[in-house]
Protein backbone atom coordinates (compact mmCIF):
# COMPACT_ATOMS: atom_id res chain seq x y z
CA UNK A 1 0.00 0.00 0.00
CA UNK A 2 1.60 3.80 -0.73
CA UNK A 3 0.99 5.80 2.34
CA UNK A 4 -0.83 9.13 2.40
CA UNK A 5 1.57 11.90 4.27
CA UNK A 6 -0.42 12.64 7.35
CA UNK A 7 -3.00 16.17 7.86
CA UNK A 8 -0.24 17.03 10.23
CA UNK A 9 3.22 16.54 8.04
CA UNK A 10 1.08 18.68 5.19
CA UNK A 11 0.10 21.18 7.15
CA UNK A 12 3.30 21.82 8.83
CA UNK A 13 5.45 21.33 5.92
CA UNK A 14 2.76 23.91 4.26
CA UNK A 15 3.39 26.29 6.96
CA UNK A 16 7.25 26.60 6.54
CA UNK A 17 7.33 26.33 2.79
CA UNK A 18 4.90 29.73 3.04
CA UNK A 19 7.85 31.21 4.97
CA UNK A 20 10.20 30.21 2.34
CA UNK A 21 8.18 31.73 -0.83
CA UNK A 22 7.41 34.71 1.19
CA UNK A 23 11.10 35.91 1.06
CA UNK A 24 10.70 36.11 -2.42
CA UNK A 25 7.54 38.21 -1.75
CA UNK A 26 5.23 35.26 -3.05
CA UNK A 27 1.98 34.62 -1.05
CA UNK A 28 1.29 31.08 -1.18
CA UNK A 29 -2.20 31.25 0.35
CA UNK A 30 -3.39 33.25 -3.08
CA UNK A 31 -1.59 31.09 -5.36
CA UNK A 32 -3.58 28.41 -3.65
CA UNK A 33 -6.73 30.85 -4.49
CA UNK A 34 -5.59 31.61 -7.70
CA UNK A 35 -4.92 27.69 -8.77
CA UNK A 36 -8.61 26.91 -8.23
CA UNK A 37 -9.62 29.30 -10.65
CA UNK A 38 -7.55 27.85 -13.22
CA UNK A 39 -9.63 25.09 -15.32
CA UNK A 40 -7.69 22.61 -17.25
CA UNK A 41 -9.89 20.72 -20.28
CA UNK A 42 -9.71 16.63 -20.12
CA UNK A 43 -9.84 15.09 -22.97
CA UNK A 44 -12.89 12.55 -22.99
CA UNK A 45 -10.88 10.21 -25.68
CA UNK A 46 -8.48 9.24 -23.18
CA UNK A 47 -10.25 6.89 -21.95
CA UNK A 48 -11.15 4.98 -24.55
CA UNK A 49 -8.04 5.38 -27.21
CA UNK A 50 -9.93 7.85 -29.33
CA UNK A 51 -12.31 5.36 -30.31
CA UNK A 52 -15.50 6.50 -29.72
CA UNK A 53 -19.03 5.24 -29.83
CA UNK A 54 -19.95 4.56 -33.61
CA UNK A 55 -18.96 0.92 -33.51
CA UNK A 56 -15.75 1.32 -34.84
CA UNK A 57 -13.33 -1.03 -32.96
CA UNK A 58 -10.07 1.51 -32.89
CA UNK A 59 -9.16 4.68 -33.94
CA UNK A 60 -8.29 4.60 -37.89
CA UNK A 61 -6.83 7.41 -39.80
CA UNK A 62 -5.85 10.72 -39.58
CA UNK A 63 -2.65 9.82 -38.79
CA UNK A 64 -3.05 9.94 -34.78
CA UNK A 65 -2.42 6.31 -33.41
CA UNK A 66 -3.50 4.61 -29.84
CA UNK A 67 -0.87 2.09 -29.01
CA UNK A 68 -1.20 -0.54 -25.94
CA UNK A 69 -4.13 -3.03 -25.16
CA UNK A 70 -4.01 -1.89 -21.36
CA UNK A 71 -7.23 -4.34 -19.91
CA UNK A 72 -10.25 -1.94 -18.85
CA UNK A 73 -10.69 0.61 -21.76
CA UNK A 74 -14.06 1.85 -21.49
CA UNK A 75 -16.44 1.15 -24.43
CA UNK A 76 -19.82 3.22 -23.26
CA UNK A 77 -21.02 6.48 -22.39
CA UNK A 78 -21.39 4.99 -18.86
CA UNK A 79 -18.18 3.32 -18.27
CA UNK A 80 -16.46 6.95 -19.74
CA UNK A 81 -18.00 9.35 -17.58
CA UNK A 82 -17.89 6.98 -14.60
CA UNK A 83 -13.77 7.03 -15.18
CA UNK A 84 -13.80 10.41 -15.74
CA UNK A 85 -15.50 11.16 -12.23
CA UNK A 86 -13.08 8.75 -10.54
CA UNK A 87 -10.35 10.73 -12.00
CA UNK A 88 -11.66 13.84 -11.33
CA UNK A 89 -11.97 12.37 -7.59
CA UNK A 90 -8.15 12.13 -7.96
CA UNK A 91 -7.34 15.22 -9.28
CA UNK A 92 -7.52 18.57 -7.66
CA UNK A 93 -9.45 21.76 -8.69
CA UNK A 94 -12.47 21.80 -10.81
CA UNK A 95 -12.00 21.33 -14.38
CA UNK A 96 -13.67 20.44 -17.86
CA UNK A 97 -14.30 18.07 -20.06
CA UNK A 98 -13.79 17.97 -23.54
CA UNK A 99 -15.41 15.53 -25.73
CA UNK A 100 -15.59 14.59 -29.50
CA UNK A 101 -18.39 14.54 -31.66
CA UNK A 102 -17.64 11.08 -32.16
CA UNK A 103 -18.96 10.60 -28.79
CA UNK A 104 -22.30 10.96 -29.66
CA UNK A 105 -25.22 8.49 -27.79
CA UNK A 106 -27.38 7.78 -30.11
CA UNK A 107 -29.42 5.09 -28.88
CA UNK A 108 -28.94 2.89 -31.05
CA UNK A 109 -29.67 4.62 -34.23
CA UNK A 110 -27.18 5.15 -37.22
CA UNK A 111 -26.71 9.07 -37.30
CA UNK A 112 -24.47 10.41 -39.79
CA UNK A 113 -21.96 12.82 -38.21
CA UNK A 114 -23.14 15.69 -40.45
CA UNK A 115 -26.95 15.17 -38.62
CA UNK A 116 -25.64 14.91 -35.27
CA UNK A 117 -27.22 17.60 -33.01
CA UNK A 118 -27.54 18.59 -29.13
CA UNK A 119 -29.86 15.72 -28.19
CA UNK A 120 -27.08 13.20 -29.27
CA UNK A 121 -25.41 14.42 -26.56
CA UNK A 122 -28.19 15.10 -23.78
CA UNK A 123 -26.49 12.31 -21.66
CA UNK A 124 -22.88 14.22 -21.48
CA UNK A 125 -24.87 17.31 -20.88
CA UNK A 126 -27.27 15.96 -18.16
CA UNK A 127 -23.72 14.15 -16.25
CA UNK A 128 -22.31 17.71 -16.72
CA UNK A 129 -24.89 19.49 -15.08
CA UNK A 130 -24.91 17.28 -12.52
CA UNK A 131 -21.13 17.14 -11.35
CA UNK A 132 -21.45 21.41 -12.56
CA UNK A 133 -18.71 20.67 -15.17
CA UNK A 134 -18.22 22.42 -18.07
CA UNK A 135 -18.06 21.16 -21.81
CA UNK A 136 -15.61 21.45 -24.56
CA UNK A 137 -16.13 20.37 -28.09
CA UNK A 138 -14.25 18.97 -31.41
CA UNK A 139 -15.73 17.96 -34.76
CA UNK A 140 -14.31 14.51 -35.55
CA UNK A 141 -12.66 14.33 -38.79
CA UNK A 142 -11.39 10.87 -38.63
CA UNK A 143 -12.14 6.85 -38.37
CA UNK A 144 -14.40 7.52 -40.63
CA UNK A 145 -15.14 6.16 -44.36
CA UNK A 146 -15.73 10.08 -46.29
CA UNK A 147 -11.65 10.51 -44.64
CA UNK A 148 -10.38 7.69 -45.97
CA UNK A 149 -8.82 9.86 -49.18
CA UNK A 150 -6.58 11.79 -46.35
CA UNK A 151 -8.86 14.92 -47.10
CA UNK A 152 -11.59 16.30 -45.66
CA UNK A 153 -12.27 20.22 -45.28
CA UNK A 154 -9.43 20.60 -48.26
CA UNK A 155 -10.68 18.01 -50.70
CA UNK A 156 -11.54 18.91 -54.16
CA UNK A 157 -14.20 16.48 -54.24
CA UNK A 158 -17.38 18.44 -53.44
CA UNK A 159 -19.26 15.68 -52.47
CA UNK A 160 -16.72 14.87 -49.59
CA UNK A 161 -16.13 18.39 -48.66
CA UNK A 162 -19.45 19.29 -48.23
CA UNK A 163 -20.23 16.31 -45.77
CA UNK A 164 -17.77 17.69 -43.46
CA UNK A 165 -18.60 21.30 -43.82
CA UNK A 166 -22.10 20.03 -42.52
CA UNK A 167 -20.41 18.26 -39.98
CA UNK A 168 -18.78 21.10 -38.75
CA UNK A 169 -21.41 23.39 -38.97
CA UNK A 170 -23.33 20.92 -36.83
CA UNK A 171 -20.88 20.69 -34.17
CA UNK A 172 -20.87 24.64 -33.97
CA UNK A 173 -24.63 24.45 -33.01
CA UNK A 174 -23.62 21.62 -30.41
CA UNK A 175 -20.91 23.36 -28.80
CA UNK A 176 -22.95 26.41 -28.55
CA UNK A 177 -25.75 24.73 -27.25
CA UNK A 178 -23.35 23.23 -24.10
CA UNK A 179 -22.02 26.73 -23.87
CA UNK A 180 -25.79 27.67 -23.65
CA UNK A 181 -26.76 25.16 -21.44
CA UNK A 182 -23.98 25.30 -18.71
CA UNK A 183 -23.52 29.01 -19.21
CA UNK A 184 -19.85 29.03 -20.00
CA UNK A 185 -18.32 29.27 -23.51
CA UNK A 186 -17.69 26.06 -25.06
CA UNK A 187 -14.80 25.87 -26.81
CA UNK A 188 -14.80 24.40 -30.09
CA UNK A 189 -11.81 22.91 -31.64
CA UNK A 190 -11.45 21.95 -35.36
CA UNK A 191 -8.43 19.98 -36.30
CA UNK A 192 -8.32 18.06 -39.92
CA UNK A 193 -6.09 15.63 -41.12
CA UNK A 194 -5.48 16.62 -44.47
CA UNK A 195 -2.42 16.05 -46.08
CA UNK A 196 -0.22 13.56 -48.29
CA UNK A 197 2.38 11.30 -48.04
CA UNK A 198 4.88 12.15 -50.22
CA UNK A 199 5.64 15.22 -51.92
CA UNK A 200 2.62 17.26 -53.49
CA UNK A 201 3.21 19.06 -56.92
CA UNK A 202 0.27 21.69 -55.99
CA UNK A 203 0.39 23.10 -52.30
CA UNK A 204 -1.65 25.96 -53.02
CA UNK A 205 -4.92 24.83 -54.28
CA UNK A 206 -5.89 22.48 -50.82
CA UNK A 207 -4.89 25.46 -48.76
CA UNK A 208 -7.40 27.53 -51.20
CA UNK A 209 -9.80 25.05 -50.52
CA UNK A 210 -9.50 24.93 -46.68
CA UNK A 211 -9.86 28.72 -46.10
CA UNK A 212 -13.18 28.48 -48.39
CA UNK A 213 -14.34 25.74 -46.84
CA UNK A 214 -13.56 27.12 -43.11
CA UNK A 215 -15.25 30.35 -44.08
CA UNK A 216 -19.00 28.80 -45.14
CA UNK A 217 -18.17 27.32 -41.55
CA UNK A 218 -17.71 30.25 -39.39
CA UNK A 219 -20.25 32.37 -41.28
CA UNK A 220 -22.65 32.23 -38.83
CA UNK A 221 -22.63 34.31 -36.35
CA UNK A 222 -22.43 32.57 -33.15
CA UNK A 223 -22.17 34.38 -29.59
CA UNK A 224 -18.31 34.19 -28.39
CA UNK A 225 -20.96 34.12 -24.43
CA UNK A 226 -21.41 30.56 -25.75
CA UNK A 227 -19.06 29.37 -27.94
CA UNK A 228 -15.04 30.13 -28.60
CA UNK A 229 -14.18 28.43 -32.15
CA UNK A 230 -10.75 27.61 -32.81
CA UNK A 231 -8.36 25.95 -35.02
CA UNK A 232 -5.46 23.76 -34.46
CA UNK A 233 -2.16 23.82 -37.06
CA UNK A 234 0.18 20.25 -37.43
CA UNK A 235 3.31 19.89 -38.87
CA UNK A 236 2.83 16.08 -40.24
CA UNK A 237 1.05 13.15 -39.54
CA UNK A 238 1.23 9.34 -40.15
CA UNK A 239 0.80 8.85 -43.83
CA UNK A 240 1.08 12.94 -43.98
CA UNK A 241 4.66 13.03 -43.95
CA UNK A 242 5.45 15.83 -46.85
CA UNK A 243 2.85 17.89 -46.30
CA UNK A 244 -0.13 18.77 -43.90
CA UNK A 245 -2.68 21.64 -45.70
CA UNK A 246 -3.41 23.13 -42.02
CA UNK A 247 0.29 24.03 -41.03
CA UNK A 248 0.72 26.49 -38.21
CA UNK A 249 1.41 29.70 -40.98
CA UNK A 250 -1.47 28.95 -42.44
CA UNK A 251 -3.82 28.77 -39.20
CA UNK A 252 -2.25 31.81 -37.50
CA UNK A 253 -2.78 33.91 -40.57
CA UNK A 254 -6.36 32.31 -40.81
CA UNK A 255 -7.20 32.86 -37.05
CA UNK A 256 -5.67 36.58 -36.81
CA UNK A 257 -7.96 37.46 -40.15
CA UNK A 258 -11.08 35.90 -38.85
CA UNK A 259 -10.46 36.53 -34.77
CA UNK A 260 -10.91 33.26 -34.63
CA UNK A 261 -8.90 31.31 -31.53
CA UNK A 262 -5.60 29.93 -32.58
CA UNK A 263 -4.78 26.62 -31.09
CA UNK A 264 -0.99 25.11 -30.42
CA UNK A 265 -0.66 21.80 -29.88
CA UNK A 266 2.72 20.60 -28.00
CA UNK A 267 3.13 17.72 -30.60
CA UNK A 268 2.35 19.69 -33.32
CA UNK A 269 5.87 21.08 -34.59
CA UNK A 270 9.46 19.98 -35.27
CA UNK A 271 10.10 17.76 -32.34
CA UNK A 272 12.95 19.85 -30.92
CA UNK A 273 10.71 23.43 -31.00
CA UNK A 274 8.56 24.60 -27.94
CA UNK A 275 5.37 25.80 -28.08
CA UNK A 276 6.85 28.34 -24.90
CA UNK A 277 8.25 30.99 -27.32
CA UNK A 278 5.17 31.17 -29.49
CA UNK A 279 2.68 32.27 -26.60
CA UNK A 280 3.73 35.66 -25.70
CA UNK A 281 4.10 36.27 -29.72
CA UNK A 282 0.31 34.99 -30.50
CA UNK A 283 -1.08 37.20 -27.16
CA UNK A 284 0.67 40.68 -28.99
CA UNK A 285 -2.04 40.10 -31.65
CA UNK A 286 -4.73 37.89 -30.19
CA UNK A 287 -6.90 37.82 -26.60
CA UNK A 288 -7.42 34.06 -26.95
CA UNK A 289 -5.12 30.80 -27.54
CA UNK A 290 -5.96 27.42 -26.69
CA UNK A 291 -3.15 25.12 -25.91
CA UNK A 292 -3.28 21.24 -26.29
CA UNK A 293 -0.76 20.19 -23.95
CA UNK A 294 0.63 16.95 -24.94
CA UNK A 295 3.84 14.54 -24.83
CA UNK A 296 5.50 13.75 -27.67
CA UNK A 297 8.36 11.34 -27.78
CA UNK A 298 10.62 11.93 -31.11
CA UNK A 299 7.65 12.37 -33.13
CA UNK A 300 3.59 13.62 -32.03
CA UNK A 301 3.25 10.07 -30.16
CA UNK A 302 0.66 11.65 -27.64
CA UNK A 303 2.23 10.11 -24.68
CA UNK A 304 1.52 11.41 -20.68
CA UNK A 305 2.19 15.00 -19.78
CA UNK A 306 4.74 14.55 -17.53
CA UNK A 307 6.26 17.85 -15.35
CA UNK A 308 9.19 18.26 -17.77
CA UNK A 309 11.02 21.32 -18.87
CA UNK A 310 8.21 22.15 -21.87
CA UNK A 311 5.47 22.14 -19.81
CA UNK A 312 6.96 24.11 -17.31
CA UNK A 313 8.25 26.40 -19.59
CA UNK A 314 4.56 26.96 -21.02
CA UNK A 315 3.40 27.89 -17.70
CA UNK A 316 5.45 29.98 -16.90
CA UNK A 317 5.61 31.71 -20.21
CA UNK A 318 1.19 32.39 -19.92
CA UNK A 319 2.26 33.35 -16.18
CA UNK A 320 5.18 36.27 -17.50
CA UNK A 321 2.87 37.31 -20.42
CA UNK A 322 0.05 38.21 -18.13
CA UNK A 323 -1.98 35.40 -20.17
CA UNK A 324 -4.16 33.39 -17.58
CA UNK A 325 -7.55 35.18 -18.68
CA UNK A 326 -6.45 34.58 -22.17
CA UNK A 327 -4.75 30.87 -22.34
CA UNK A 328 -7.24 28.34 -22.34
CA UNK A 329 -5.76 24.88 -21.09
CA UNK A 330 -6.71 21.96 -22.52
CA UNK A 331 -4.93 18.32 -22.74
CA UNK A 332 -4.44 15.82 -25.95
CA UNK A 333 -2.78 12.57 -24.78
CA UNK A 334 -3.64 9.38 -25.65
CA UNK A 335 -1.83 6.34 -24.16
CA UNK A 336 -3.10 2.35 -24.18
CA UNK A 337 -0.44 1.05 -22.65
CA UNK A 338 -1.27 1.96 -18.87
CA UNK A 339 -4.41 2.51 -16.92
CA UNK A 340 -6.35 5.15 -18.80
CA UNK A 341 -7.28 6.93 -15.43
CA UNK A 342 -3.78 6.66 -14.32
CA UNK A 343 -2.82 8.67 -17.71
CA UNK A 344 -5.23 11.39 -17.20
CA UNK A 345 -4.38 11.37 -13.25
CA UNK A 346 -0.88 11.88 -14.30
CA UNK A 347 -1.01 14.44 -16.76
CA UNK A 348 -3.43 16.57 -14.90
CA UNK A 349 -1.49 16.93 -11.94
CA UNK A 350 1.46 17.25 -14.18
CA UNK A 351 0.02 20.50 -15.63
CA UNK A 352 -1.78 21.94 -12.73
CA UNK A 353 1.89 21.31 -10.83
CA UNK A 354 3.33 23.21 -13.67
CA UNK A 355 0.72 25.94 -13.47
CA UNK A 356 1.41 26.23 -9.59
CA UNK A 357 5.02 26.81 -10.08
CA UNK A 358 4.50 29.42 -12.77
CA UNK A 359 2.30 30.82 -10.10
CA UNK A 360 4.86 30.22 -7.20
CA UNK A 361 7.10 32.30 -9.66
CA UNK A 362 8.05 35.88 -8.20
CA UNK A 363 7.74 37.04 -11.99
CA UNK A 364 8.02 41.04 -10.97
CA UNK A 365 11.14 40.19 -9.24
CA UNK A 366 13.17 38.52 -11.96
CA UNK A 367 11.37 40.88 -14.26
CA UNK A 368 12.64 44.24 -12.18
CA UNK A 369 16.29 42.59 -12.36
CA UNK A 370 16.13 41.92 -16.23
CA UNK A 371 15.29 45.95 -15.98
CA UNK A 372 17.89 46.79 -13.80
CA UNK A 373 20.24 44.78 -16.55
CA UNK A 374 21.57 43.04 -13.66
CA UNK A 375 20.97 39.56 -15.13
CA UNK A 376 23.49 37.85 -13.13
CA UNK A 377 21.00 38.16 -10.68
CA UNK A 378 17.89 37.19 -12.78
CA UNK A 379 19.61 34.19 -13.71
CA UNK A 380 20.97 33.46 -10.22
CA UNK A 381 17.37 33.83 -8.96
CA UNK A 382 16.00 31.46 -11.54
CA UNK A 383 18.03 28.75 -10.65
CA UNK A 384 17.32 29.11 -6.96
CA UNK A 385 13.36 29.22 -7.09
CA UNK A 386 13.89 25.47 -8.45
CA UNK A 387 14.80 24.29 -5.34
CA UNK A 388 11.76 25.92 -3.67
CA UNK A 389 9.60 23.41 -1.53
CA UNK A 390 6.88 23.29 -3.66
CA UNK A 391 5.76 20.00 -3.18
CA UNK A 392 4.62 21.52 -0.13
CA UNK A 393 2.53 23.71 -1.07
CA UNK A 394 0.88 20.89 -3.67
CA UNK A 395 0.22 18.97 -0.83
CA UNK A 396 -1.74 21.38 0.90
CA UNK A 397 -3.78 22.38 -2.39
CA UNK A 398 -4.60 18.67 -3.05
CA UNK A 399 -5.53 18.71 0.87
CA UNK A 400 -7.95 21.58 0.36
CA UNK A 401 -9.18 20.18 -2.56
CA UNK A 402 -9.83 16.72 -0.59
CA UNK A 403 -8.28 14.63 -3.22
CA UNK A 404 -5.09 12.47 -2.29
CA UNK A 405 -2.19 14.10 -1.55
CA UNK A 406 1.19 11.88 -2.15
CA UNK A 407 1.16 8.33 -4.22
CA UNK A 408 -1.57 6.65 -1.91
CA UNK A 409 -4.17 7.71 -5.00
CA UNK A 410 -2.42 4.58 -6.63
CA UNK A 411 -4.23 2.20 -4.04
CA UNK A 412 -7.43 3.60 -5.37
CA UNK A 413 -6.69 3.12 -9.03
CA UNK A 414 -5.82 -0.54 -8.07
CA UNK A 415 -8.82 -0.99 -6.26
CA UNK A 416 -11.05 0.75 -8.93
CA UNK A 417 -9.29 -1.74 -11.70
CA UNK A 418 -9.99 -5.07 -9.54
CA UNK A 419 -13.82 -3.81 -8.64
CA UNK A 420 -14.60 -1.90 -11.86
CA UNK A 421 -12.21 -1.78 -15.02
CA UNK A 422 -11.03 -5.44 -15.16
CA UNK A 423 -15.11 -6.49 -15.10
CA UNK A 424 -15.16 -4.91 -18.47
CA UNK A 425 -14.54 -8.08 -20.89
C1 LIG B 1 -4.19 15.43 -33.70
C2 LIG B 1 -4.62 16.60 -32.89
C3 LIG B 1 -6.01 16.54 -32.35
C4 LIG B 1 -6.38 15.18 -31.82
C5 LIG B 1 -7.66 15.14 -31.02
C6 LIG B 1 -8.18 13.75 -30.89
O1 LIG B 1 -2.86 15.42 -33.99
O2 LIG B 1 -3.71 16.83 -31.86
O3 LIG B 1 -6.18 17.54 -31.42
O4 LIG B 1 -5.37 14.64 -31.03
O5 LIG B 1 -8.56 16.01 -31.53
ZN1 LIG C 1 -4.22 18.33 -30.41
Amino acid sequence: MYRAPSPDTILNNYDSARETYLMFGVDTDKVLKDLTEIPVSLHCWQGDDVTGFEGQEELSGGGIIATGNYPGRARNGEELRSDIDFAFDLIPGKHRVNLHALYAETGGVKTERDELSLEHFSKWLNWAKEKKITLDFNPSFFSHPMADSGFTLASPNKKIRDFWIRHAKACRDIAAGFGRELGKPCVNNLWIPDGSKDLPADRMNPRRTLKESLDEIYEKKLDEKYLLDSVECKLFGIGSEAYVVGSHEFYLAYALSRNIMLCLDTGHFHPTESIADKISSVLVFMNKLLLHVSRGVRWDSDHVVLLDDEVRSIAQEVKRAGGFDKVHFALDFFDASINRVTAWVIGTRALLKAIMLALLEPTDMLKSEEEKGNFGNRLALMEELKSLPFGSVWYKFCYDNRVPAGSDWLNKIEEYENTVMYMRK
